[in-house]
């Protein structure tokens, strides 16, 4: 029997039947990118976030063998305790499957699932990018996103990145970098990188709009909304980049790389800012869930949305 592995929740099956709006959650942040139990109130808080806005939100993960679209409270609280789950990228989803490894999907490997199943708004706190001192350490989300189209919410790149050259990977492959109500590049913690865009939008409507005639003329990649974190708990620039040359200061002396870097400075800046960067990454990701959801709900319904089969 052919093994077709999208495993769509009921209420998500249901906003798609309906062409209600839906958000798409990506859920590495839940098991890679923060401590227990912080990591399942956060989960759930983003889907209320969503609800919130009338929209639906479908946390993607992989579970029992199949790539969960939704989960159901049972699940994301089993996907937030799990022991050792998988860092799920692009390449993992056929070992992972397989292993029936219970696991979180990234940036790329959300958008994804998102595209193949019909979904066009994506929400996450920051995309992956070109490291600091390892020019070859390019996060699959780049890539992912010259290629994928889905509109990724999120507050920049993260701050541990070379974020002049992701900005310019971005430039390259032809994906659209929007401010939300802003002229600059969020960094992540930060209201501003020092770095401009040149594409800004000041509503949700106005997004939703320039995201469909992207689409629309047959361009292909996905676009980049950037939401500057919250003001009240958004920290300096110049503060947080101490925290991050400690971070990786010491990361090189620990050797970490491949996929294990980013879980591992995300953590070492948190211990160094003494619990607030968690704060204000908890902060973002919960912004980011509701801008999403609003931008969702002018998104006109894909006309012809993919058959999937369930594994019953
Ligand atoms: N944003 C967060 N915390 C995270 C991540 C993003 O606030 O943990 C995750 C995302 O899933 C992103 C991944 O895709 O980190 C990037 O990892 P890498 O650099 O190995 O591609
Ligand atoms: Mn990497």
């Amino acid at each position: 029997m052919e093994k077709i592995r999208f495993n769509i929740q009921h209420d998500v099956q249901q906003a798609m039947h309906f062409g209600l709006p839906i958000v798409a959650l990506e859920s590495t942040v839940i098991t890679h990118g923060l401590p227990q139990p912080v990591n399942l109130r956060l989960a759930q808080d983003m889907e209320a976030t969503v609800r919130a806005q009338g929209a639906t939100p479908a946390t993607i993960a992989l579970m029992d063998g199949s790539v969960k679209v939704g989960l159901s409270s049972e699940e994301l609280e089993q996907l937030a305790g799990a022991v050792n789950p998988h860092k799920v990228s692009l390449r993992d989803f056929g070992y992972a499957l397989e292993k029936r490894l219970t696991g979180g999907t990234t940036v790329a490997a959300t958008m994804f699932v998102a595209e193949k199943v019909g979904i066009k708004v994506f929400a996450t706190g920051g995309i992956g990018g070109v490291h600091r001192n390892a020019p070859f350490d390019v996060s699959a989300d780049l890539m992912q996103l010259s290629r994928c189209p889905v509109l990724v919410v999120c507050a920049g790149a993260k701050a541990i990145l070379d974020l002049p050259a992701t900005m310019e990977y971005l430039e390259t492959q032809g994906v659209p970098v929007i401010g939300y109500q802003t002229n600059d590049f969020p960094a992540f913690y930060s209201t501003s990188s020092g770095m401009k865009l040149n594409l800004r939008a000041d509503s949700a409507e106005e997004v939703a709009k320039i995201a469909e005639t992207h689409w629309s003329l047959g361009l292909k990649s996905g676009i980049l909304l950037v939401v500057p974190p919250p003001k009240e708990t958004a920290i300096p620039a110049k503060e947080v980049e101490l925290w991050v040359e400690e971070a990786l200061r010491q990361a090189q002396v620990d050797g970490v790389h491949g996929n294990a870097t980013t879980p591992y400075l995300l953590a070492k800046v948190n211990a160094l800012s003494g619990g607030r960067s968690m704060k204000t990454n908890i902060a973002l990701l919960l912004n980011n869930a509701k801008v999403a959801a609003q931008v969702a709900g002018f998104m006109r319904p894909k006309s012809n949305p993919q058959h999937f089969v369930q594994e019953i």
